[in-house]
C-alpha cells in the first residue's frame, strides 16, 4: 500500500520545530473539537476531562497523597498543567514523526483510542461518550495532514505550485508563511471550540441559576452558638466556618453539575422498600439545622482540613426507616453522580447522630463545590467514608460484599475521626514580645467530645489549656492558654484528651490509611 508520504524525504520537508507545532496544533484541535462536542453529549465525556480523570482514579494514593500535600487545593491545577506538559511533548513528537510517513497520524489514532477508553470508564458513560473523542481524533488527523502536507511541499508536489515559489520568495517562503497563516487560524478554531464547548456546557446545564433559586427548606433550627463557645482572639480560627473558606477535598476535576429538578435519590439494595425520591418528595419530609465539624482523612497533623458549618437537612435514620433496612445490612454505600462512593457503617447513621442528607449549608443552597444539590454529613466519620458530595444513589449492602473509592485504593473501610489539636496563635514561626502571650488554637474528637488540653513549652512540664463552651461532641472546641513568655526561640506543643480519657498519642503518622497522629507544635521566638 503506497502512500504519499512513503516516498523519500521531500525536499522542502517542513523543519522540526514547525513539525512539531503542526503536532501540537492536532492535539489543541482534538482536545477542543472534543471538549465542543462533548458540551452536546456530557461535559464529563470531554477527551481533557475524560484523560484527568481517568489519571486521578488510577493514581496510587501515595502520590495523590503527595500531590494534595504539596498543591493543597491547587493540585487540580497542578495535574492539568502537568497532562498539558506530558501532551505538548507527545503532540511535538507526533508531529516531527509525521514528515516522513503518516507515522504520527497512526499514533494519533492509537492515542484517541486509549482516550475513548478512558471516556466510556466514566461512571456516567454512554455510548454517546466516545463521539466526543472520535470527531476530535478525525479532525486532529486532518490538521495534523494538512499542516504537514502543505507546509512541506506547497500544494502536493505539483511543479506549478513551487515555480510560483521563487516569484514572491522574500526572508519567508510563500509555503512557510501559508503554513504559519494556517497553523494559526487552525490554532485559532481549535481554542474557539473549547472556550465555546465550555461555555456551552455551562449553558445547557444551568446549575448556577438553578442554585440561585434553590429554596433552603425551613428546618428545626439548630441550638443556638452561646456566647461562651467562640473566643474573641484575633487569628484564632472561627467556630464557624464560611462556606467560601470551607476547605474542598474531592476527585472531581469538573464539578458535577446536577440540577435539583435533574436530582433523585435511590435507596435500594438491601431494604424492604426502595425508594426513588425528587426534591418535591423530600421537601415533605422535616428538616432540620445541625452544625456538625467535618475532616478530611488527609489532614497532616496541624492541618486546615477541618471546617464547621450549619448544616440543614433529612435525618439520614429517618428515611432509612422509611426504606426498611434489613439487619444483616451493615454498609451505607453511597454513591455520588461522578461516581465517587463512601462506605459508611449503617450503625454510625441510625444510633441517634445528626447523620444528615445536607441541603443547605450556613443557610445557603450547598455550594455547587460542596456538593450542590445534596450531599451526605456524618458526626464523627472522615469524609471519605461518609460525606459523599452530589449523592444520587445509597445502596444498603455489607463490608463483607463491596468496597468504596478509597478502600479499593488501600485506604481503611471504616475510619473514625482521630482526636486533634492545633495552635492557630502565635502563627507559624511568629516573633513576639517577652511577657505576656496568648496561645489559642482548636481541638476536635467529634462524636466523643473534647474534655481537656493542654500545652507544653520546651520540655518543660504540660500545662492545661482553658476550654470554650462545648457545644456540642460533635464540634470542635477552641482553647486558649496564658504563656509567660520568656526571650529566645521556643517550642509550643498541644495535645488533646477525648471524653473516653484517651489522650492523643506523640507518635507522628501519615494520613494513610486512616488518619493522621501526633502532637502539633509551633516554633515561636521571643524578643
Ligand atoms: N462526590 C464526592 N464526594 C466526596 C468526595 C469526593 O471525592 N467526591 N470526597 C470526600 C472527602 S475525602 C471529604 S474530606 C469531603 C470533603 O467535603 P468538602 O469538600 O465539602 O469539604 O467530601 C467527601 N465527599
Ligand atoms: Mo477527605
Amino acid at each position: 500500500m503506497k502512500q504519499p508520504g512513503d516516498q523519500a524525504r521531500p525536499k522542502h520537508a517542513l523543519n522540526r520545530p514547525s513539525a512539531a507545532l503542526a503536532g501540537v496544533l492536532a492535539a489543541l484541535t482534538v482536545l477542543g473539537v472534543g471538549h465542543l462536542v462533548a458540551a452536546l453529549i456530557d461535559p464529563a465525556a470531554s477527551p481533557f476531562y475524560a484523560m484527568g480523570a481517568s489519571v486521578v482514579d488510577h493514581t496510587p494514593h501515595a502520590l495523590k497523597d503527595a500531590a494534595i500535600r504539596r498543591f493543597g487545593s491547587n493540585d487540580k491545577l497542578a495535574l492539568f498543567l502537568s497532562m498539558a506538559g506530558v501532551m505538548v511533548v507527545f503532540a511535538a513528537i507526533l508531529g516531527v514523526l509525521e514528515r516522513r510517513r503518516p507515522v504520527g497520524s497512526v499514533l494519533l489514532v492509537l492515542l484517541g483510542g486509549v482516550v475513548l477508553g478512558a471516556a466510556l470508564q466514566r461512571p456516567t458513560a454512554t455510548v454517546w461518550f466516545a463521539l466526543p473523542t472520535v470527531v476530535g481524533v478525525a479532525a486532529g488527523v486532518v490538521v495534523l495532514r494538512l499542516l504537514i502536507g502543505r507546509g512541506s511541499h506547497g500544494r502536493g508536489d505539483e511543479p506549478v505550485d513551487r515555480a510560483a515559489v521563487p516569484v514572491d520568495d522574500g526572508p519567508m517562503s510563500a509555503s512557510r508563511r501559508r503554513f504559519l497563516l494556517l497553523s494559526a487560524g487552525v490554532g485559532a478554531v481549535a481554542v474557539g471550540a473549547a472556550v465555546a464547548g465550555q461555555w456551552l456546557g455551562a449553558r445547557l446545564r444551568d446549575v448556577v441559576a438553578d442554585r440561585a433559586g434553590f429554596i433552603v427548606p425551613r428546618a428545626v433550627p439548630a441550638p443556638p452558638l452561646g456566647s461562651g463557645v467562640r473566643l474573641a482572639v484575633p487569628g484564632l480560627t472561627d467556630f464557624v466556618t464560611p462556606n467560601d473558606r470551607f476547605y474542598r477535598v474531592d476527585t472531581a476535576l469538573q464539578l458535577p453539575a446536577l440540577t435539583s429538578g435533574d436530582w433523585r435519590l435511590r435507596i435500594h439494595g438491601m431494604v424492604d422498600r426502595p425508594m426513588n425520591l425528587d426534591f418535591d418528595e423530600l421537601r415533605q419530609r422535616v428538616a432540620v439545622e445541625r452544625t456538625i465539624t467535618m475532616t478530611c482523612v488527609s489532614n497532616e497533623v496541624g492541618g486546615e482540613l477541618a471546617g464547621t458549618a450549619v448544616w440543614t437537612g433529612y435525618r439520614l435514620a429517618d428515611l432509612l426507616a422509611e426504606a426498611g433496612v434489613h439487619p444483616e445490612a451493615d454498609m451505607l454505600l453511597s454513591r455520588s453522580i461522578d461516581g465517587f462512593t463512601a462506605s459508611t457503617p449503617v450503625s454510625a447513621v441510625t444510633d441517634g447522630r445528626d447523620a444528615l442528607l445536607a441541603v443547605g449549608m450556613n443557610g445557603e443552597p450547598l455550594p455547587i463545590a460542596h456538593g450542590y444539590p445534596a450531599r451526605l454529613i456524618v458526626p464523627g466519620l472522615y469524609g471519605y467514608v461518609s460525606a459523599t458530595k452530589w449523592v444520587i444513589d445509597l445502596e444498603l449492602t455489607r463490608f463483607d460484599r463491596d468496597k468504596a473509592y478509597w478502600t479499593e485504593r488501600g485506604w481503611a473501610a471504616q475510619a473514625l475521626i482521630k482526636t486533634a489539636a492545633r495552635i492557630d496563635v502565635p502563627a507559624a514561626f511568629a516573633t513576639v514580645p517577652a511577657g505576656d502571650v496568648i496561645v489559642a488554637g482548636v481541638a476536635w474528637a467529634q462524636h466523643r467530645g473534647i474534655d481537656a488540653v493542654e500545652v507544653q513549652v520546651d520540655d518543660q512540664p504540660w500545662q492545661p489549656a482553658t476550654l470554650a463552651d462545648e457545644y456540642s461532641t460533635d464540634t470542635w472546641r477552641q482553647w486558649t492558654w496564658r504563656w509567660t513568655a520568656t526571650p529566645g526561640a521556643h517550642t509550643l506543643r498541644v495535645r488533646a484528651t477525648d471524653r473516653d480519657g484517651i489522650t492523643q498519642t506523640d507518635r507522628r503518622t501519615p494520613p494513610f490509611p486512616d488518619g493522621s497522629t501526633g502532637w502539633h507544635n509551633r516554633v515561636i521566638t521571643v524578643r
